[in-house]
Parts: structure tokens; C-alpha cells; sequence
């Protein structure tokens, strides 16, 4: 990679081209990631995200454009990244694609990227979360982040996030299955879309229901998720709903949530760097000495059990790798 520091200076100026290559290397682990990584990190912190959530075709993707619209509307930047399905036969990034052609008219300031849930290194939440720091060190205020409700990896991703939108539509209203899911544990706003089709207010009874039981249950009672009735097609309660996911992010500021909220999912995030690198540790330095060593020919001898000599070869490598330092 030829003048990754320029590439890197051009993207921290808003270029949208050279933040598209900067996620491209992200995205695909290049060795050049880390140094991307560290050089962007001190640009990041302030904007906020945005989670958008629910099975396939709720109409997450049509939301997005409309909330993009009002943001944009509001001079606010905004970045969009929006998780395709991994599965090769959804013609994921084909939606994608025909989503971004939407964001992407010259009247916005919108920077939108689909990534592939399939190609995605170092876990999709980790994968994500980089690229919308990119985004955010690029200069994007509001950065909303798009994934399919299925799945725990894109659950993780979608909670990742400072407002998580869950989309519903009357149809799924078999709100056990979503439950069972998890969808409802991580709502902060739910949007009742498609409410231009019947069966849009029992919907909403039934998850009024639902929340009433929680509040009960002596869940924080600090914040109900408010659900909010839209038909994205249509453009209907689209202000209702901009609406309430500010007034979500007006409670997390006013209480000191926000900063919880964030600095919870860091220490999440180091957590998860912390094991990865040590998986790292364990594949270069230590996998090879075993064979070299013959620590297979003193199992096979019975001279010593696989735990006390894992235990013992993993002692020394560690010995080694801190002292060589
Ligand atoms: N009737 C109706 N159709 C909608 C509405 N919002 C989106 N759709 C349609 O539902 C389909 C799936 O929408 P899309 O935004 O791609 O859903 P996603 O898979 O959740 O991102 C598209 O054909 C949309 O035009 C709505 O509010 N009402
Ligand atoms: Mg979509």
C-alpha cells in the first residue's frame, strides 16, 4: 500500500473515496489495518449511531433512506453501513446496491457501504464497529447501521449502537418468535412498519403488553421504548418516529447513560481484542514449538497428561513472548 499515511489524511478531510478503501482494507483484515486503526481512533468518540433491526424485509432499508433524508435535512453528516445477509442466495448486496444509489444522490451529504455479514474477519460486530469509527473519524455525525434481526452475530452488532431501532411489521406479529429472538431485549424504539397494512394497532397492543409486563418485572423503568407506527413507503409517522429516537438520545445525555453505555461496550470490545490477541499469541508462537519440542512423544510415552503439559507449554510461551519484548 503506497502512502496509506496521504490515504489516511484524505479520509480524516471527508474524502468519501479514500474512506471507501480505508473500510475495503479494514474489512478484508489487510496487515495495513491496525496502523489504520490506531492512526483513526483519537478522531473518533463523538458521533452518534444508530441500530436498525428487524427480520428481512420489515423495511429497514426504506427507513433508512427517510431517517437519512431528515438528518441530512437537519445539515447533519451521515454515514450509513448496512449488514447484508451472509447467505449467498439473498442477493444481499443487489439490495444494497440499489439502496445506495437512493442515499447516494447529489443533494445529500450521505456516505452509504454495505458490508458482506460472509466476508467479514474478526467477527461482524468488531468488522462493523471499525468501519463506522472510519466513518466517524471522516467527519459523520450520525452514522446508522442496518442489519437483519437474525442471528446473534448481527443482534451483536445492532446492540453495538447508542439508539437500536427495532422494525416490525404487522406481519410478524407472531411476537413470541421475535422475543425468542431477541429483538425485544434490545429495543429502544421500536417502528411499527407497513402500518399501511392491517393489523398494525394489535401489533402495537400486543407489545404495549409486553413492556407493561417488563416494567413490572422491575426492569429500569427510566426508559420505555415508545413504539412508533410508520409506513416507510408511504412516508407516514416518519417525523414521529425522528422524533423519538432524538428523545431517546436526549435521555441518554441528560442521564449519564450514554457514557455507560459506550464505555461499557469498550471495555466489551478490549475484552474481545484481549482474547483474539491471544489466539494470535497461541497460533504463532506457540502451536509451531509443540511438534519441535516432542511434547506428542511424551503423551504418547505416558511421561505426562495433555493438561499438565498444555499447562506447561503454554507457561513457557508466555515466559518467551514477554521476555523476548
Ligand atoms: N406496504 C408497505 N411496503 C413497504 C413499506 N416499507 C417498505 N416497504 C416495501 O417492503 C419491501 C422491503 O423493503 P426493504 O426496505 O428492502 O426491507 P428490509 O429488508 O427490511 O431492508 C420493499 O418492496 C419496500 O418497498 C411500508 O411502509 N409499507
Ligand atoms: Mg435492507
Amino acid at each position: 500500500m503506497h502512502d496509506l499515511p496521504a490515504l489516511i489524511q484524505k479520509s480524516l478531510q471527508g474524502d468519501k473515496r479514500s474512506t471507501a478503501r480505508l473500510i475495503s482494507l479494514i474489512e478484508r483484515a489487510d496487515p495495513a489495518a491496525p496502523f489504520i486503526l490506531e492512526q483513526i481512533y483519537p478522531h473518533t468518540g463523538n458521533a452518534y449511531t444508530i441500530g436498525i433491526t428487524g427480520p428481512p424485509g420489515a423495511g429497514k432499508s426504506t427507513l433508512v433512506d427517510r431517517l437519512v433524508q431528515a438528518f441530512c435535512g437537519q445539515q447533519y453528516s451521515v454515514g450509513v453501513i448496512a449488514v447484508d445477509p451472509a447467505s449467498p442466495f439473498t442477493g444481499g448486496a443487489l439490495l444494497g446496491d440499489r439502496v445506495r444509489m437512493k442515499h447516494d444522490r447529489g443533494d445529500r451529504d450521505c456516505f452509504f457501504r454495505s458490508m458482506s455479514a460472509g466476508k467479514a474477519m474478526g467477527g461482524l460486530a468488531g468488522a462493523t464497529q471499525d468501519a463506522a469509527r472510519v466513518l466517524e473519524a471522516s467527519g459523520r455525525q450520525i452514522i446508522l447501521i442496518e442489519t437483519v434481526g437474525v442471528g446473534q452475530s448481527e443482534l451483536d452488532v445492532a446492540k453495538a449502537t447508542d439508539t437500536v431501532l427495532v422494525v416490525l411489521t404487522p406481519e410478524s406479529g407472531d411476537s413470541v418468535q421475535m422475543m425468542k429472538a431477541g429483538l425485544l431485549e434490545i429495543a429502544d424504539v421500536y417502528a411499527i412498519n407497513k402500518s399501511d397494512r392491517p393489523g398494525a394497532d394489535s401489533l402495537s397492543r400486543a407489545l404495549q403488553v409486553m413492556l407493561d409486563r417488563k416494567t413490572m418485572a422491575g426492569g429500569t423503568p427510566c426508559w420505555r421504548p415508545p413504539i412508533c407506527l410508520t409506513s416507510a413507503s408511504l412516508g407516514q409517522g416518519l417525523p414521529e418516529l425522528y422524533g423519538c429516537i432524538w428523545n431517546h438520545h436526549d435521555h441518554l445525555r441528560k442521564t449519564s447513560a450514554l457514557e455507560e453505555r459506550r464505555k461499557s461496550r469498550l471495555q466489551a470490545e478490549l475484552q474481545q481484542k484481549i482474547e483474539a490477541e491471544l489466539a494470535r499469541v497461541v497460533r504463532e508462537k506457540i502451536l509451531g514449538e509443540i511438534e519441535a519440542a516432542g511434547w506428542l512423544e511424551e503423551l504418547w510415552a505416558r511421561k505426562i497428561d495433555p493438561l499438565t503439559a498444555a499447562r506447561r507449554i503454554v507457561a513457557a510461551g508466555f515466559a518467551e513472548t514477554t521476555g523476548s519484548k
